[in-house]
């Protein structure tokens, strides 16, 4: 038995699945005497500094957690559940932290994308049990934009390179503690949780850690979900959005046995989208809930969900908040949420009124799961132009001229899966989600997607330039030098394809094989 503090807060989910799947039994903490009680504890943290320690006071945990925390009982942290162990974090000025090691929280000071999303390697810098059997070259999923900054290295046991070297973990006799999520870490991550459930692992430090560590760059499975015309669930995939062949709805197999496929292939992420969502309301969707919720039983990287992620009325007049039908997915086993139309629709919204109301889905969900739980998907075409000032638009100029030899050219948001386009460019509106609070752009384009033609670079430079949070490539992957393409001639932090891997045309580890040496991948 070992017991896990929910504060309640976010997705412990992940955490219960992977710690089930390693054969124990978990013993939700709901009150402080359960925390004096337990023998071996895991923290979880999810969401923000300052939220968390409001509700640690609330609930009474404090006094509990740092009691724990000297009594020698072993402890595992996991992200803010490393933070906690600080004094203060620049995140939440003025609230204390569980000051069980000295130093602070501090805020990611780089030129590259924060959140620090993705697979990044570590370190080590004293021996640890947590390695025993790793070679040390093993990545880890990270996702944060505050890293720990501790007074001594005493208690150092990893550290990672992002654009500076940051501490990744710590240890400190039997409290451990990683800013890494090891249960999003593929079977690099279940080892070592094993090896911490064990506590009898000879202690070593791992002969191939890098030098310096490098974020790798993210392959994602996505999987477009809806219901066909016999009422099943299945994975299906369109070309520029129509997704039906002779009248029928293309059945490319189902959710969580090709979710599992990819896993096994090596998938950094797996992404599902609900792409009938906009006019079904997902609360009522239970098998895609009940596809998230087995998926996650038995996928350990990140799972994204997205689709009909906003406000809703039903039938009966019952409200239902974006933020209900998100906690909805994060409580099913989703590591993050995608939003498409709202977006495009909260954008016109935040333009027109020339303020925020911080009670869009953006703002609510990030506020309470964090601006890295929050992905927007953007599913804009290309509108050609003879010159930029003919609209009032973000336009480039095009490598690819138009049907009447336009030279320009800019990308239209649309709604609905592509069925309606807005008077809105992709790059306003990254802009505008990013100041909302937006993690990282799903960048899709309805003019790639099927084709096998490879990515839109002009689009994907034209976006990433205007935002710092990571942007994710996707639509018309078609080869593996596709993927190499992207990687060398836009920053995208991540690629995603659909399409020739439902087909297996082209495996994630073939994709993976091509790129290596030549781009940082994540080796299983
Ligand atoms: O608008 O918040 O309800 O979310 C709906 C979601 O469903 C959006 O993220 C939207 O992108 C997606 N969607 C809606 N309709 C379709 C469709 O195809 N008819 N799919 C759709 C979007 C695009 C990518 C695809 C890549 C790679 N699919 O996800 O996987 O283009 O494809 P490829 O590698 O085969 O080229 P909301």
């Amino acid at each position: 038995m070992i017991s896990l503090l929910d504060y309640g807060a976010g997705n412990v989910r992940s955490v219960i699945n992977a710690l089930e799947k390693l054969g124990e039994t978990v013993n939700i903490v709901s009150t402080g005497d359960d925390i004096n009680r337990a023998d071996r504890l895991v923290f979880p943290g999810v969401g923000s500094f300052g939220a968390m320690m409001e509700i640690l006071q609330e609930k009474k945990y404090i006094s509990a957690l740092q009691e724990y925390l000297q009594s020698g009982k072993p402890f595992f942290g996991i992200c803010l559940g490393l933070q906690v162990l600080f004094e203060k974090s620049e995140e939440a000025p003025g609230i204390a932290g569980l000051s069980i090691i000295p130093g602070e929280v501090k805020r990611f000071a780089v030129d590259l994308a924060v959140p620090h999303i993705g697979w990044n390697g570590i370190k080590v810098k004293q021996p640890g049990q947590i390695f025993n059997g790793m070679q040390g070259d093993e990545k880890f999923y990270f996702v944060h934009s505050y890293h720990v900054a501790p007074a001594s290295e005493e208690f150092v046991l990893t550290t990672t390179d992002y654009e500076y070297e940051f501490v990744s973990a710590i240890q400190k006799n039997n409290i451990i503690a990683t800013q890494f999520h090891p249960e999003k870490s593929g079977k690099a991550g279940l080892a070592l949780l094993e090896n911490f459930l064990s506590n009898t692992r000879e202690a070593i430090i791992p002969r191939a850690c890098p030098k310096k560590t490098e974020l790798a760059k993210r392959i994602i499975a996505c999987l477009d979900v809806r219901t066909n015309d016999q009422g099943d669930l299945v994975v299906t995939k369109g070309d520029q959005y129509d997704v039906r062949e002779d009248g029928n709805v293309r059945n490319l197999g189902k959710p969580v046995e090709l979710a599992g496929r990819y896993y096994e292939e090596g998938a950094d992420e797996i992404t599902f989208l609900n792409i009938t969502a906009f006019r079904d309301f997902p609360l009522k969707d239970m098998p895609m809930l009940e596809v998230l919720e087995r998926t996650s039983r038995n996928v350990f990287v990140p799972l994204t969900i997205g689709g009909g992620i906003r406000d809703y009325i039903d039938k009966d007049g019952k409200q239902y908040s974006s933020l209900q039908v998100a906690s909805e997915y994060f409580r099913s086993g989703a590591d993050k949420i995608s939003i498409g139309s709202d977006a495009v629709l909260i954008t016109e919204d935040v333009l027109k009124a020339g303020k925020t109301t911080g009670m869009s889905s953006i703002e609510q969900i990030a506020r309470v799961y964090g601006n890295q739980a929050v992905v927007i998907s953007v599913d804009p075409r290309r509108v050609y132009v003879d010159s930029p000032d003919s609209v009032n638009h973000e336009t480039i100029k095009t490598a690819f001229p138009g049907p009447n030899g336009e030279q320009y050219c800019w990308y239209q948001c649309t709604i609905k899966g592509g069925r309606e386009g807005r008077d809105l460019d992709a790059v306003t509106l990254a802009k505008v989600c990013e100041q909302l609070g937006a993690g990282e752009i799903l960048l899709n384009c309805i003019d790639k997607d099927g084709t096998n033609s490879g990515f839109d670079l002009e689009l994907i430079n034209v976006v990433k330039n205007a935002v710092s949070i990571p942007v994710i490539a996707s639509s018309g992957a078609g080869n593996t030098a596709h993927f190499l393409e992207v990687f060398t001639a836009t920053q995208a932090e991540a690629a995603l394809a659909a399409g020739i891997f439902h087909r297996q045309e082209v495996s994630i580890g073939e994709v993976k094989e091509f790129l290596h040496e030549k781009v940082e991948t994540r080796k299983e």
